[in-house]
């Protein structure tokens, strides 16, 4: 009996971008008694139902994008006489729907890493129960990954988290409830031997999957002082220190590597923050600027953040530091107006962000505007065939449309046709260019303009397009830019690369070291081990 774990996708392009972590997390949740689990990930290609055997345990992560083709995959195989187990996001706020769509015998809720095991073996016994509460775990809990079962030469960046959960409210976003407001930082020893890990089979770059990489403002900690509110100042204190902690861990690693991460657009004001970031090779970083205007932040419980000429002096702060931005945009906001698309994309070019992404405003379950919008549809519920679009994961594709709240002024196809110019805009070839002076080699150069071409075309193109031909084309072109893409990120494997020894004193739980590769020729302890404080 095997464990296999999928993570669904419509759209194989043979290589990918970003590690899904959840599929390597769970793999090392995995109880050593199963066996190796058996990983397959969608976004490299499609999973294959004859290596699901009748007893086999199926774990499937469910994000809302992607819940359909899950379900498809779980009932797939069930009807092979798997165990069928949901978790991730989309699962946790809709067991029952995982349950009924899915054809699943249990869902977790929350975090897998410490609950998959008794899940695997509640299967294997025969009895497993319908849901499961994972819960939220502290940091010490959480598992680094098993990247000894990744595919090689699959993936351009690796990802890693040092921290779930974010102490703030934006009315788009479920992870402050999800992933609760309270910071749950990793422990700097086991994210270090972790990106060593990576680092010695050839990565060098690493997205940190972090919710908000600044847990705390120099805003929060004033206010705390103001109030004289000492256990809040000492608490928020130690949460920074650990983040200089870990930043200063990461600056000692070898130079060759990369890291990017999420950051909320106060760390501008944290001079300090910002450059122990460059320090740590932490060159970029997604800033979630969402609307340049003070009523569209207001739209979407983000006033805190910088609007018009403090918008961009504040995200130029950032580069000044050595921190690269992926400015994060949302159109269709219900103050947004014709003009606002150009001044949005003007703002993004004044503000010398190096990427950007101009995403449609998506009422993502979990969220404010999820709930606002569903009591909107609860007496006469609009439906798509027999789907309510409140429910719009489970509309086909193909009729699925592209937008769902109404705007007051713009149509659904305005918005969206104004949204493709901005991208377009934006990533014109001469823009990249100029934008790529910002690299030290001319191959550098290339990887950027094929990274900015291949971002504007996974995310663009196959996305918000309604156009079939032109998503078609777009997908092609995606996959022939990402094999090219992959090779400029690859580096020399460094073997020779030693875990730092941890001060048992520094450690305050027994830590987890990540699976060392066979034949490194290094003494290192075994996979897993445990080392005693
Ligand atoms: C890193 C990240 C990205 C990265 C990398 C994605 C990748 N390839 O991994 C990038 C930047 C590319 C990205 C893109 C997008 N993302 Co994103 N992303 C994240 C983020 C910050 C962390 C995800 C992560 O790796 N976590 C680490 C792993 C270990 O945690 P985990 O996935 O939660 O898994 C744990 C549990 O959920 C559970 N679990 C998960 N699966 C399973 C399966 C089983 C069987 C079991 C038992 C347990 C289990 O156990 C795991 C270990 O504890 C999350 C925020 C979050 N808190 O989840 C958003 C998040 C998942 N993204 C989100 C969104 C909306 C997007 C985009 C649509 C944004 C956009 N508009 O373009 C795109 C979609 C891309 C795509 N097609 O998938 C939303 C999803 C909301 C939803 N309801 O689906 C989230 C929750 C953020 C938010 N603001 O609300 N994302
Ligand atoms: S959008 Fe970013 S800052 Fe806002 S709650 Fe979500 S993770 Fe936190």
């Amino acid at each position: 009996m095997s464990v296999h774990l999928v993570n669904p996708s419509d759209n194989s392009f043979g290589t990918a971008v970003i590690t899904p972590r959840w599929l390597f997390v769970l793999a090392a949740a995995t109880p050593q008694s199963a066996g190796d689990p058996i990983l397959v990930d969608e976004s490299l290609e499609q999973m294959d139902p004859s290596t699901i055997q009748p007893g086999d345990v199926v774990g499937v992560s469910v994000h809302t994008g992607n819940a359909l083709r899950g379900y498809k995959v779980g009932r797939i195989a069930r009807e092979r006489g798997a165990w069928v187990v949901y978790g991730g996001i989309h699962a946790t706020l809709f067991p029952e729907e995982a349950l009924e769509q899915g054809h699943a015998h249990a869902v977790v809720k929350g975090d897998g890493d410490l609950v998959w095991s008794r899940v695997v073996a509640d299967c294997f016994a025969g009895h497993p129960e319908k849901v499961y509460e994972g819960g939220r775990i502290s940091g010490s809990d959480f598992l680094p990954a098993r990247w000894d079962l990744m595919q090689p030469g699959k993936y351009m960046w690796a990802s890693l988290q040092t921290i779930r959960g974010c102490p703030k409210h934006c009315s788009f976003c479920s992870v402050w409830r999800t992933d609760g407001q309270q910071p749950r930082q990793r422990r700097f020893q086991s994210v270090i031997d972790e990106i060593i890990s990576l680092r010695r089979i050839g990565f060098r770059f690493i997205a940190l999957a972090d919710d908000n990489f600044y847990p705390v403002t120099l805003t929060d900690l004033r206010l705390a002082r103001e109030q004289n509110n000492l256990a809040r100042v000492e608490e928020l204190t130690a949460i920074r220190a650990d983040r200089f902690h870990l930043m200063d861990e990461l600056a000692k690693l070898p130079k060759d590597m990369v890291f990017f991460t999420q950051i909320t657009m106060e760390a501008g004001e944290d001079g300090d923050y910002l450059d122990a970031m460059r320090k740590a090779n932490i060159k970029g970083a997604l800033v979630g600027v969402e609307a340049v205007t003070p009523e569209g932040l207001k739209a979407v419980y983000k006033d805190w953040n910088y609007s018009g000429e403090a918008l961009a002096k504040q995200l130029q702060t950032f580069k000044q530091h050595g921190v690269h931005v992926l400015g994060s945009f949302i159109f269709g906001l219900p103050t947004d107006k014709p003009a606002t698309f150009d001044a949005t994309v003007e703002m993004a070019l004044k503000a010398g962000v190096t990427f950007a992404q101009f995403v449609m405003m998506t009422p993502f379950p979990g969220t404010v505007d999820f709930g606002r919008w569903e009591k909107t549809h609860a007496v006469d519920p609009t439906l798509v065939g027999d789907v309510p679009l409140t429910r719009y994961w489970l509309i086909p594709t193909e009729v699925r449309p592209k937008m769902f709240t109404p705007h007051p002024s713009m149509s659904a196809d305005e918005i969206r046709e104004r949204t493709q110019r901005v991208w377009d805009r934006f990533y014109t070839l001469g823009a990249i260019w100029e934008r790529s002076a910002c690299t030290p080699t001319l191959r550098a150069r290339i990887a950027f303009i094929f990274l900015s071409k291949l971002y504007r075309q996974m995310y663009a193109g196959t996305g918000i397009s309604t156009d079939s031909a032109r998503r078609k084309k777009a997908k092609k072109w995606a996959r022939f830019t990402a094999r090219q893409c992959r090779k400029l990120f690859q580096a020399k494997p460094m073997p020779e690369l030693l875990y730092p020894h941890w001060e048992p004193a520094i450690a305050a739980a027994p830590l987890r070291r990540p699976a060392f590769l066979p034949g490194d020729g290094l003494t290192e302890p075994s996979p897993f081990a445990v080392i005693p404080d």
